[in-house]
């Protein structure tokens, strides 16, 4: 039986059952003894494999002021540490793209400074038939170049409404529905590069790495952002972007070049890439043994791997937003899968007693699904907004999403508060 490991069920099974085979003495440990594994693990790691100088000399230091480079009007961003999260209401009345001044940053420590001329990608690892390749920014805009529209969504989107909506306590950032944009980006394939650094036919991981600092926390340094991705998806649809929207890619998403992971975790987008390990037995990182995996009732103690984002839907409303009564308000909103097109959306606006067909606005069957509703509120008072969608593969969207500890992946319908004055 061949295995598809673009296929993520298949992917985790086989995954974590290399992972436990590899921690012979796991057996009979606690998810916590394996968790501490998984970190004892990548803390080793960084020191395998050829040196990361070239790639280092790129990094000129750290941002100089905050770890967000670009400003942060708080009409379009809410802030939260390292992180900002694109207000929905900034959405209102702009195209198909998420325009950059308000595409949400999602960094594990600051956006670093990189000098793209001295900027090198080094290729390594035991899956390469003629030893490590660099390439120069130069040598990558000599390739083959493709465009692609593609969502990077957070993994923990919608995080704060397993609290808020479910009464459940969660670790992470609270993100509201923001820690997702689409853009239009720019770049080479990352299997026209694989091909070209001699990619052995029985490679079966690629490992891309950033250039940003080493993540501690919980006071062990888990070492550089990566994650490792298999193969099969590697060569299939995966993009080494450097430009967003037409632009180089900005400082905060990963200048000079990140990699793009359609309909993936956006953890899978790593950013400020610096090094891209290929090799021949699986790899791992915490970033995908111990984070970025489901744990809690229901879960496997080793947790459930991750892949694949889910279905969601959004109004372009600000949280609590006042409408005026007494004429029809047209709501306008956007609707979005990893697992590919919406075909469906629907409103409530009566507490989710009834439904009603949205209409699609824009582009069908693309990154997301812009849409709209009219409605005529009765009165003044206090309304629930509920939008629900579904997408190509019949995936919907629940009443309630099961818990799980991270806090990842909320699909539920959000209830969004509105006044009518
Ligand atoms: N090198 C690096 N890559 C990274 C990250 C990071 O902190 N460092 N964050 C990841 C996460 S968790 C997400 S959700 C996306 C966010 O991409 P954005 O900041 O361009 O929106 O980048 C991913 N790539
Ligand atoms: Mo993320």
């Amino acid at each position: 039986m061949s295995i598809d490991l673009t296929d993520e069920h298949e992917y985790d099974a086989l995954r974590t059952r290399q992972w436990l085979a590899g921690e012979a003495d796991a057996r009979g440990l606690s998810r916590r003894h394996l968790l501490r594994l998984g970190a004892a693990a990548a803390v080793a790691a960084p020191l395998v494999g050829a040196a990361a100088a070239p790639a280092t000399a790129a990094v000129a230091g750290p941002a100089p002021t905050g770890p967000i480079r670009k400003p942060l009007p708080p009409e379009l961003f809410s802030t939260f540490g390292t992180n900002a999260e694109t207000r929905w209401e900034a959405m209102a009345g702009q195209g198909y793209y998420t325009p950059t001044d308000r595409f949400f940053v999602r960094n594990h420590t600051s956006t670093p400074t990189i000098d793209a001329t001295t900027w090198r990608l080094e290729l390594f690892g035991s899956g390469l038939r003629h030893g490590p390749v660099e390439l120069s920014l130069r040598d990558l805009h000599r390739l083959p170049s493709v465009t692609y529209d593609a969502a990077i969504e957070c993994t923990g989107n919608g995080r704060s409404f397993f609290t808020t909506q479910q009464g459940q306590t969660v670790s992470g950032t609270a993100w509201k529905l923001g820690a997702v944009g689409v853009g239009r980006w720019r770049g080479v394939r990352l299997s026209t590069v694989l091909h070209r650094a001699g990619i052995r036919p029985d490679a079966v991981d690629v490992l891309p790495e950033g250039l940003d600092d080493e993540w501690v926390t919980g006071g062990v340094n888990l070492g550089r952002v990566r994650r490792p991705l298999p193969v099969a998806k590697a060569m299939r649809d995966v993009l080494l972007a450097y430009e967003l929207n037409g632009e180089p890619l900005p400082p905060d998403h990963g200048y000079p070049v990140r990699v793009v992971v359609p309909g993936w975790i956006g953890i899978a987008a790593i950013k400020w890439l610096g090094r891209i390990e290929v090799s021949t037995a699986p790899l791992f990182s915490p970033w995908n043994t111990q984070f970025y995996r489901r744990f809690g009732p229901g879960y496997p103690t080793e947790g459930e791997l991750l892949s694949r984002q889910v279905v969601k839907s959004a109004f372009e409303l600000p949280w609590q937003a006042t409408l005026t009564g007494g004429r029809t308000q047209v709501l306008h909103g956007r609707s979005w899968s990893g697992n590919g097109p919406i075909r469906r959306v629907e409103v409530s606006t009566d507490g989710g007693t009834s439904w009603h067909p949205a209409t699609p606005n824009g582009r069908r069957g693309g990154a997301w699904q812009q849409w709209s509703y009219r409605w005529r509120p009765a009165g003044p008072g206090a309304y629930t907004l509920r939008a629900r969608a579904v997408d190509v593969t019949g995936a919907s969207q629940p009443d309630v999403t099961p818990f799980n500890t991270l806090g990842y992946l909320f699909d539920a319908v959000v209830a969004h508060p509105v006044t009518v004055a």
